[in-house]
């Protein structure tokens, strides 16, 4: 077999993937399609006017590599990314692994705080932001114990690429080698980095993108959701890549204007979104009727979609949302609802090469229709944690099982119902928030004693945090709506800004166990 390819095999019980003894996962997804005569088609068009084609994409993929490398950038060296939606991304991510590098972009919310973290943990040889990010990205780097041998600004990386040769062989690499890694948060503890193969995104772009969901050459893929979640990563970038489609790329918060906006300008086929922005969405089309008419299918992650948004949203735009569940760690969808297979409330069964259980607290598998702990077993998910031995055998069991940390029962007729996290862990926007997380920074205020948050379902169904303070001097509780805003104020500037709480309760004491445990469970049966 030649070097860097890979073959779909599909004469067995379902699909297998064969790769090459060498492989550079750079080469099928970027340069392939200059080899197969697609030099000339727009890979990316982004909001603000740019179009990149196929050959343009490999050239300056090459020339970043080559930048890499010679400024010193080693292989399997970390390259920390705090980049937004745009060209450079791509320039940059593929750029790195082509050179033998680990590309690791990372949630561009955060704050100063969860960055310092991150430059730490990794060892980065290399960060490269986007303007936009500095206030939270040069504190980071300024109270950093490790500083990366290399700070790029994402304007100075276009400027040096200008010199620099395109040619680049690629890095000897293996289907089974590091390429690049993503950051999953925890409930408590810090960020893990999730390290994934040089195999995994093509196990999901094939299996995910083009089996379940019919990506191919002729879609448009615009995502809601940003590049640097595995859902964005997939949606926008290594899908409409793996089939020689185009991505749409827009930086922009995405707003039901914005996302309207890109629509009906690119016209894409596929859009990807989550269940918070297609109820803010719904709740736009009341005053605004867009042009949604190019899109084939829409698909909701990162959360469960309420069977009541399919239903409002098909009734409105004609068009049906595919909810599927994902994770950092399988790096995209398992489970999913598809073209031809839908059931409105579920996460609807299995994607082929995906195996899934769903276990009691026995490890053992319990009977159909049963809630457990849902484990999944496939090609794309990341071998372990960067540093966390523990975490990685709590996450990555025995024979490649992955625990999921998410309840499910399977109904009678095979899909998969989603029931709860196994953990206090909340998704809020279908991103990742801890309610610890925004309880600590709850307690730093002064006029706070003591805080619990737990996940509350809005109007819409759809899970946001919610405080239970107990004030460091109960006679401030008369009027508490000066106070409501000043806690509000105070979480929105510490934490990422989606992590602020949206209902407030001021009580004397939080229900505890004996052991001063806050019992959670009782505070979300209090509403
Ligand atoms: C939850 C869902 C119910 C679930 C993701 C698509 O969300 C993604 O990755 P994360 O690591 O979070 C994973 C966790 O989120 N979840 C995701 N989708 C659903 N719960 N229904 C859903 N449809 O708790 C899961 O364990 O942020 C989603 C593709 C790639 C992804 N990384």
């Amino acid at each position: 077999m030649k070097d860097h390819c890979v073959d779909v095999v599909r004469d067995g019980d379902r699909p297998a993937l064969r790769f090459a003894d060498r492989f550079n996962v750079a080469v099928p997804f970027v340069d392939r399609h200059v080899a197969e005569g697609r030099g000339e088609k727009a890979a990316i068009r982004t909001l603000d006017g740019q179009e990149i084609s196929y050959a343009a994409l490999a050239e300056s993929v090459g020339r970043c590599g080559n930048l890499l490398k010679t400024m010193g950038v080693a292989p399997d060296a970390r390259v920390l990314m705090i980049v937004k939606d745009c060209p450079e991304f791509f320039y940059l991510f593929w750029g790195a692994i082509k050179a033998g590098a680990i590309p690791v972009p990372l949630n561009t919310l955060l704050r100063a705080k969860d960055y310092q973290y991150m430059i730490e943990d990794s060892q980065a040889a290399a960060l490269v932001y986007s303007p936009e990010f500095s206030a939270e990205v040069e504190p980071a780097l300024a109270a950093a114990g490790h500083t990366p041998s290399h700070v790029l600004l994402t304007d100075d990386l276009l400027d040096r690429l200008g010199g620099v040769d395109a040619a680049l062989e690629p890095y000897p690499r293996s289907a089974d080698d590091d390429c690049f890694w993503l950051y999953s948060s925890g409930s408590t503890g810090f960020p893990k980095g999730a390290i994934h193969r040089q195999r995994d995104m093509v196990v999901t772009s094939e299996f995910y993108g083009v089996d379940t969901l019919g990506v191919g050459e002729d879609d448009v893929c615009f995502s809601a959701a940003k590049l640097f979640f595995a859902y964005g990563l997939g949606n926008a970038m290594t899908f409409p890549l793996w089939v020689g489609g185009t991505a749409v790329l827009a930086a922009p918060r995405p707003t039901p204007d914005m996302t309207f906006e890109v629509i009906e300008t690119f016209k894409p086929t596929l859009y990807f979104g989550v269940p918070t922005l297609y109820a803010a969405q719904l709740a736009a089309l009341d005053q605004a009727s867009p042009d949604l008419s190019s899109i084939r299918w829409c698909v909701s992650a990162g959360e469960a979609l309420p069977a009541d948004i399919f239903r409002r949203w098909k009734e409105r735009t004609g068009t049906v949302i595919l909810d599927g569940i994902g994770s950092t760690e399988a790096l995209h969808i398992f489970i999913s609802n598809t073209p031809d297979d839908q059931r409105p409330g579920t996460s609807g069964r299995m994607v082929p090469c995906y195996d899934a259980r769903i276990v009691g607290e026995d490890g053992q598998p319990v009977p159909r229709g049963e809630a457990g702990t849902l484990l999944i077993l496939g090609g794309s998910t990341a071998r372990a944690y960067w540093n966390k031995p523990e975490k990685t055998a709590e996450t990555m069991l025995a024979d490649g099982w992955l625990s999921t940390g998410d309840t499910y029962r399977q109904d009678e007729d095979g899909y998969y119902v989603y029931e709860g996290r196994a953990d206090d862990m909340l998704k809020v926007g279908g991103i990742w928030t801890s309610p610890v997380e925004i309880e600590a920074r709850l307690i730093e205020h002064p006029k706070v004693l003591e805080a619990a948050v737990v996940g509350r379902a809005d109007d819409e169904d759809l899970i946001k945090p919610e405080a239970w303070i107990v004030l460091t001097d109960a006679a401030q509780g008369g009027d508490t709506t000066a106070l409501q805003a000043e806690l509000h104020d105070h979480v929105k500037q510490g934490l990422a800004p989606y992590k602020y709480p949206r209902w407030w309760h001021f009580v004397d004491e939080l229900p505890k166990t004996a052991t001063g445990k806050i019992q959670r469970f009782k505070l979300r049966a209090d509403d």
